[in-house]
């Protein structure tokens, strides 16, 4: 297997060969992070641009993400932490609504489990009113919202209102994050935080807690 044959896998989204790809490199004892860090997320990275320069296509892009899901798959327990710590809060994690995208979000609660959180996952398309009754039903003290697309950013402004004026969740800690998503467009909503990968999310979470 050469080098970037994994990145490869992902452009062309072949979800046959990158299992073996993945569990050969684990067997010849290459890190799971280094693999998604040196491998997935450059191939993703590719298929965006390719995406935005309409040289790729809706169902190929497809099945490059679907590729994706499958090697993240295999790396969840090679990923981040697998910590001994165990928190007791709550967290709940879903992509916003009018939103599909979710191999980042995935990203973020496989992480945060690797830390010891305990993490609800709503899925994708998630109106506010799920956040809130999630929330309470959990007694989560912290929400991550994901968003990929600009259209659908806004609305964790309306996630951030209907925490803020609900009487027993106005204190939940709100992090967001997503590729059109910025610290400054966290504060511009009122949310509590922002973070730009799944290893900061994981700090961004930490110092919630402390
Ligand atoms: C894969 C993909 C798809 C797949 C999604 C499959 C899936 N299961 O997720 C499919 C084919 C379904 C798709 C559909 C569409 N897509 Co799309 N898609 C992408 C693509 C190529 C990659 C996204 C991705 O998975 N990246 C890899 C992950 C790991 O990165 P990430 O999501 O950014 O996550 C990281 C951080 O952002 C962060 N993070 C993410 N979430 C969270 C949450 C929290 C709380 C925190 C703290 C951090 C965090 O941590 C992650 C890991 O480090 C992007 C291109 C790009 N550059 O992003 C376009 C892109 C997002 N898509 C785009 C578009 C336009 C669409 C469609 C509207 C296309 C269409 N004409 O129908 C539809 C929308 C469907 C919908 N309603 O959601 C545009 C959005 C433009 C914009 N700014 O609005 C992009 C940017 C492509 C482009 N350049 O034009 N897409």
């Amino acid at each position: 297997m050469s080098s970037d044959s994994i990145q490869q896998a992902i452009i062309r989204g072949n979800v046959a060969s990158i299992s073996a790809d993945v569990n050969q490199l684990l067997g010849e004892g290459v890190n799971g992070q280094q693999i998604l860090d040196e491998q997935l997320l450059p191939g993703m990275a590719i298929v965006g641009e390719r995406f935005k320069h309409n040289e790729m296509f809706l169902p190929q892009v497809l099945m490059s993400a679907q590729a994706m899901q499958t090697a993240i798959d295999i790396l969840k327990p090679h990923l981040a932490g697998n910590s001994e710590a165990h928190h007791r809060e709550a967290i709940i994690i879903g992509t916003v609504k009018g939103d599909m995208h979710d191999i980042g979000k995935n990203l973020v609660r496989i992480m945060l489990i690797g830390a010891g959180f305990e993490v609800v996952d709503l899925g994708v398309n998630v109106p506010a009113q799920r956040f809130v009754d999630e929330s309470l039903k959990h007694q989560a003290g912290i929400v991550c919202l994901s968003a990929l697309l600009s259209s659908t950013m806004n609305n964790m402004r309306e996630v951030v209102l209907a925490f803020r004026n609900h009487e027993d969740l106005k204190e939940t800690k709100i992090l967001i994050g997503g590729a059109p998503v910025s610290r400054e467009f966290s504060q511009s909503i009122g949310a509590d935080g922002y973070a730009p990968t799944a290893p900061a999310a994981v700090e961004q979470v930490q110092q919630f807690c402390e």
